[in-house]
C-alpha cells in the first residue's frame, strides 16, 4: 500500500522536531554538533536482484527471460535470487528450486559465482566510500550510507545518491535502488519503493505523512508475530498506532512498546554505523508465549535455521562459517549460549546444541536464537549486523 500524497509540512514538527532523535546519534557517529541539531540524510542503497544482475552484466543474452541464480530443481536445490521477469511468476529467493521450475517451466537456473558477486559488491562499496567515511553494509548488495556531512553536490543527498546509481551502473554493469530519508528505517522503506532501478525520496517533511500510511509490518522489528498481535488490536497502520497510548502499548508490547510509537512517527535515531569486522551471523526469535518443553523449542529449529541460511547466504559468509551456536534466553531471563566447533549449520547440529543448552535451566524459554561465527578477518569488513533478530528485534533487549 502506497501512502496518501505528501501535501502538508504541517505534520512535519513531531517528526523532525530539531533536537530530539539525532543528537542522541552524536557520540556514536562522531558528526558534528551542527550536524547533530538538523535532520540527518541517510541513502538506503539495495541492488536489484543482485547475484542475477552479476550474471546478467556477464552474459547480456540471459537479459530479458526468466533467470534465477540458485541449486538445481533435482537436487533440493533452493533459489537464492531471481530476475524481475522471473519474480512475475512468483518466484522468489529461498522457494525450492523444483517448486520455482514448476511455476516457470522456461526458468534458466544459474549456480551461484560467490567470487564474482564478492567482487562486484566491493567496487560498489568502494564507491559509496567516495561520498562518506560512514558507510554500514547490510549484506553484500545493501548499505547505509550518512551523507549528512558530505559536501557533494551542494550537499544535496538527492543528487548525491542519483550520482551513486548513475556510477554503479557504469561501473559495475548493475542497478541500484536508493531512498533517501532522515533515518535509516525510512530511507531502507524508501528504497524498496521504486524498485528496480529506482530511486524515492523522504523529506524530513514528509515523514510524517509518508510514515503514517505504512502498515505496521514495515516498522523494524515488527515480525509476523507481533504484526497479527497488533492486527488483533485493530491497529494496521502508524496512524492507526499513533492513536495507542504508551502506557497502553507497554501493556501489551512491553519495553517495545514505546520503540513502536517511536518508529509510528517516524522516529529513528539509530546511527549508520560504520564498518566494523563480522564476527557472525545469527536469528533470533521472542515468542510470543513461552516455549515450554524442549520438545517445544527443538519444533522451532528448522524454521530459525531456515531463516539463518537465508541471512548467511546473503552475507556471502558460507565458507567463514567456523562455529554454530544456539542461545536461550529462559522465562526468568537468564540467557544462556552453546557452541561447537562446525562448518555447517545443520539441523541435527543445532538440535544437539539446543539440548545441551535447554538442560541448563530446564524451563519454558521465551527467546532462541542460531548462529554461527565465522574465521577472524573473514569478509570485506561487514559488520556484524546480521545479528539482528529477524523476527521482533527489539523484544530481544527487554
Ligand atoms: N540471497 C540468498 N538467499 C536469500 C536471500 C538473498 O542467497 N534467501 C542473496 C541473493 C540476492 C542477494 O542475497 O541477490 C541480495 O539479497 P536481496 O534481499 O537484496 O535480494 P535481491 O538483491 O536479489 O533482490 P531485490 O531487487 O529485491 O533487492
Ligand atoms: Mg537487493
Amino acid at each position: 500500500m502506497k501512502p496518501a500524497p505528501v501535501t502538508s509540512a504541517l505534520t512535519s514538527a513531531r517528526t523532525v522536531s530539531p533536537r530530539t532523535p539525532d543528537t542522541a546519534t552524536d557520540s556514536l557517529s562522531g558528526r558534528s554538533v551542527a550536524s547533530a541539531i538538523s535532520p540527518r540524510k541517510i541513502i538506503h542503497c539495495d541492488c536489484d536482484c543482485f547475484y542475477a544482475s552479476v550474471e546478467m552484466r556477464d552474459d547480456p543474452s540471459l537479459r530479458g527471460r526468466p533467470l534465477a541464480v540458485g541449486g538445481r530443481p533435482d537436487s533440493r536445490g533452493v533459489i537464492a535470487t531471481c530476475n524481475y521477469e522471473a519474480r512475475r511468476f512468483g518466484i522468489h529467493s529461498a522457494m525450492s528450486s523444483a517448486l520455482a521450475v514448476r511455476k516457470c517451466p522456461d526458468l534458466l537456473i544459474v549456480p551461484p559465482a560467490m567470487d564474482k558477486y564478492r567482487a562486484a559488491s566491493r567496487q560498489i562499496m568502494a564507491i559509496y566510500r567516495e561520498y562518506t567515511e560512514l558507510i554500514e553494509p547490510l549484506s553484500l548488495d545493501e548499505a547505509y550510507l550518512d551523507v549528512t556531512d558530505a559536501t557533494h553536490h551542494q550537499r544535496s543527498a538527492t543528487s548525491i545518491a542519483a550520482e551513486i546509481r548513475a556510477r554503479v551502473a557504469a561501473t559495475v554493469g548493475v542497478t541500484v535502488s536508493a531512498g533517501v530519508a532522515p533515518n535509516k528505517f525510512v530511507a531502507k522503506i524508501a528504497s524498496d519503493w521504486n524498485k528496480p532501478d529506482g530511486m524515492f525520496i523522504v523529506k524530513p517533511h514528509q515523514v510524517d505523512a509518508f510514515v503514517a500510511a505504512l502498515p505496521v509490518s514495515k516498522l523494524f522489528g515488527v515480525g509476523r508475530v507481533t504484526a497479527a498481535k497488533l492486527e488483533q488490536l485493530g491497529v494496521r497502520t502508524c496512524a492507526d498506532l499513533r492513536d495507542w497510548e504508551a502506557v497502553e502499548l507497554h501493556r501489551h508490547f512491553g519495553v517495545f512498546g514505546q520503540r513502536l510509537l517511536e518508529l509510528s512517527r517516524g522516529i529513528d535515531s539509530r546511527p549508520v554505523r560504520p564498518d566494523r569486522e563480522r564476527k557472525s551471523v545469527s536469528v533470533e526469535t521472542t515468542y510470543p508465549i513461552d516455549l515450554r518443553t524442549l520438545a517445544d523449542c527443538a519444533a522451532e529449529i528448522p524454521t530459525l535455521a531456515a531463516q539463518l541460511d537465508g541471512r548467511i547466504a546473503r552475507a556471502g559468509a558460507a565458507a567463514q562459517i567456523r562455529k554454530l551456536f544456539v542461545k536461550i534466553r529462559f522465562a526468568d531471563f537468564q540467557r544462556t549460549t552453546v557452541e561447537c566447533m562446525a562448518v555447517t549449520p545443520t539441523v541435527p547440529a543445532l538440535l544437539a546444541l539446543l539440548e545441551k543448552g535447554w538442560a541448563r535451566r530446564a524451563q519454558p524459554a521465551r527467546l532462541l536464537g542460531v548462529g554461527v561465527r565465522l574465521v577472524d578477518g573473514a569478509g570485506d569488513a561487514q559488520p556484524d549486523l546480521f545479528a539482528q533478530p529477524i523476527e521482533d528485534a527489539p523484544h530481544a533487549t527487554c
